[in-house]
């Protein structure tokens, strides 16, 4: 782990919210098991490096969109974890007043443009989102995170050849934790670990980042942002990672061993993002402390704020439908 350029205040802001992230979604695995939280709920645990990073490598012109594993880019984003807590809990103080659930964050003013269920399916909205950048000359990227069992979905392959032909504004941004569902990548892809090889035969530019490394993570983001600012588009950067947690919170996970659940855990990157930070002399073990104090009781507030806030009238499932 190594930096050269960034300040205290932005280093500490990482720590920040890669612990918020971990803490928020913690809460959410007891809520749900507590049966608070309902329908499906996929948590980020241990990947937290790619959000963080990489979001924060953005401006507010640019565009997020993401899969069903959406709470991390939402907090990373910074929209209102009251707000996603209410929404994860089905309360009319949610985003989508209780009705999208964990899977359907949204936030139209900080062009957080979901938490998409269908996997692979929100490549394709990037791909346009992107395409309205270009085509209203306003500056702007749309980064697109997806998982690697998208990577077999006919909706990948559209994506990058649009957008590499077009010359779109757009990072396809692969975070690669080694599982979909309970299938290993090694049962699901044939062109092996590295799947971002893919990227050539699109004439896409790819980058590998390393997804525990939220120092990488925002080097690799700002490198690619850069070439495309300079009008040279699309990228696609591969971050592996490993998801701590099972698929969903419902998840037994007997598809794993307990050595490669360890071997991972080593590399828990709010762990050695720490160390790092108390080792550099960036930040004093109490100063750390200070911070982690704060975001539990910010996570606290979250949850009592959800838990406080009403459910939605019956008659409420009739409104916002397109028919
Ligand atoms: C089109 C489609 N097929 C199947 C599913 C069921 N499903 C939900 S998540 C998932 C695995 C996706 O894995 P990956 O893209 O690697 O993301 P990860 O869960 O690892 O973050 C599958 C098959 C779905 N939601 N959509
Ligand atoms: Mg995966």
């Amino acid at each position: 782990m190594t930096t050269d350029t960034l300040d205290k205040t932005i280093l500490n802001k990482y720590y920040e919210q890669m612990f918020l992230i971990r803490i928020f979604e913690e809460y959410c695995d007891r809520l749900y098991k507590q049966g608070n939280i309902k329908g499906f709920c996929h948590l980020y645990i241990g990947q937290e490096a790619i959000a963080v990073g990489s979001i924060n490598a953005l401006t507010k012109n640019d565009y997020i969109i993401t899969h069903y594993r959406d709470h991390g880019h939402a907090l990373a984003r910074g929209m209102d974890p009251n707000i996603i807590m209410s929404e994860l809990m089905g309360k009319t103080t949610g985003s989508s007043r209780g009705k999208g659930g964990s899977m359907h964050l949204f936030d139209t003013n900080l062009n957080f443009m979901g938490g998409h269920a269908i996997v692979g399916g929100h490549l394709p909205i990037a791909t346009g989102l992107a395409l309205g950048l270009k085509y209203r000359k306003e500056n702007g990227t749309v980064v697109c995170f997806f998982g690697d069992g998208a990577v077999n979905e006919g909706e990948f392959h559209e994506s990058m050849n649009l957008a590499a032909i077009w010359n779109l504004p757009v990072i396809f941004f692969l975070e690669n934790n080694y599982y979909g569902m309970g299938s290993h990548i090694s049962r699901t892809h044939s062109m092996g670990e590295n799947i971002s090889k893919i990227a050539d035969s699109y004439s896409v530019k790819s980058i590998q980042a390393d997804g525990m490394d939220v120092l990488d993570v925002a080097k690799k983001t700002k490198s690619a942002i850069e070439k495309i600012r300079k009008g040279n588009g699309p990228v696609l950067i591969e971050a592996k990672c490993y998801r701590f947690r099972g698929h969903s919170v419902q998840d037994p996970q007997f598809y794993r061993d307990k050595e490669e659940i360890e071997k991972w855990s080593n590399r828990d990157p709010i762990q050695t993002f720490k160390n790092f930070l108390i080792e550099s002399g960036t930040l004093f073990e109490d100063e750390i402390q200070k911070t982690e104090r704060k975001i539990r009781e910010q996570v606290e507030v979250a949850v009592k704020f959800a838990q406080d806030s009403p459910l939605p009238h019956i008659e409420s499932a009739y409104e916002h439908i397109y028919a």
